[in-house]
C-alpha cells in the first residue's frame, strides 16, 4: 500500500529525506540497526553480506533487503541462511529510494531483527542522492574496477560512512595499485576503509566488528 505518494511541485529529494528520517525513527523504536551497501555491479556486495551473516548470525538477529533491477538471484543467496529477507525489483530504476524501503519493511518482522542489511542496485552514481533511513552507509568497490573509481565518483564516497575495497586477493593479477585508491580516499573522502577478500572471508571480521559497534 502506498503511504506517501509524490506531490507535484515538492522536491523529490526532500520527500525522500523525510521518509528516510521516518524509517530511521521506526528502526530506532524497534531497536534495529540498519546498514546499506552501495557499489558497482559485481563489486561483491552480496558476498560481503553473506560473509557478515555467517559471522554474526549466532549473536545477532539479521534481516536483509536486496535490491536488484530484476530477478531473485541475490534473494536466494541470502535466503539459504534462514534469515528474514525481502527482494525489491526496481524494474528500470537504477537505485533504491526510501519509499521502496518503507514498503519492504512492511514485510519484515522488525521485532525479530537486530541488524538490517540493505543491498542497493549496482551503481556508483544516483544511490548517493537517496538516503534509505539506515544508520550507516557504505560503498563496496573491488580492485578489479581499476584504481580510479574514487576520483571518478567522488560524491558516493563522500556521503558514505565507510568504504570497502574488495577482491584484494586478485591484486597480483591486476595492474592496479591499492595505494592509489587509498590516497584518493584520503584526499577526496577520508572515511573508514576496510580491505577485504570476501571469497576467503579475509577482512570481514574487522568490518563486522566495526558495523555492530
Ligand atoms: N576473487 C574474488 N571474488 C569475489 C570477491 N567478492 C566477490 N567475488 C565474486 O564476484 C562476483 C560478484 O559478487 P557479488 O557478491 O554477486 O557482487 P554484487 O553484484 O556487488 O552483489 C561473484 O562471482 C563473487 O563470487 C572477492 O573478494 N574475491
Ligand atoms: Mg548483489
Ligand atoms: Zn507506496
Ligand atoms: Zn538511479
Amino acid at each position: 500500500m502506498h503511504k506517501i505518494d509524490l506531490q507535484v511541485g515538492k522536491d523529490i529529494y526532500k520527500i525522500n529525506k523525510e521518509i528516510a528520517n521516518k524509517i530511521r525513527e521506526l528502526l530506532d523504536e524497534k531497536g534495529v540497526k540498519a546498514i546499506d551497501f552501495m557499489g558497482s555491479i559485481g563489486s561483491g556486495k552480496t558476498l560481503i553480506i553473506e560473509r557478515l551473516i555467517e559471522l554474526l548470525k549466532n549473536e545477532k538477529k539479521i534481516g536483509v533487503i536486496v535490491g536488484d533491477v530484476t530477478g531473485d538471484d541475490d534473494y536466494k543467496r541470502i535466503k539459504k541462511y534462514g534469515v528474514q529477507v525481502v527482494n525489491i525489483n526496481t524494474g528500470k530504476e537504477c537505485h533504491l529510494d526510501a519509499h521502496l524501503i518503507e514498503h519492504a519493511i512492511e514485510n519484515l518482522k522488525l521485532d525479530e531483527i537486530d541488524l538490517l542489511f540493505i543491498e542497493n542496485i549496482g551503481n556508483l552514481v544516483c544511490p548517493a542522492d537517496f538516503e534509505l533511513g539506515s544508520h550507516k552507509r557504505g560503498v563496496v568497490i573491488s580492485i578489479t574496477e581499476g584504481d580510479d573509481m574514487v576520483r571518478k565518483h567522488p560524491l558516493i564516497f563522500q556521503i558514505s560512512d565507510f568504504i570497502v575495497i574488495n577482491k584484494i586477493d586478485l591484486a597480483p593479477y591486476m595492474d592496479v595499485n591499492i595505494d592509489t585508491i587509498l590516497k584518493d580516499i584520503e584526499r577526496i573522502a577520508p572515511k573508514k576503509v576496510f580491505l577485504t577478500d570476501a571469497k576467503s572471508g579475509k577482512g570481514i571480521r574487522e568490518l563486522a566488528e566495526w558495523l555492530i559497534n
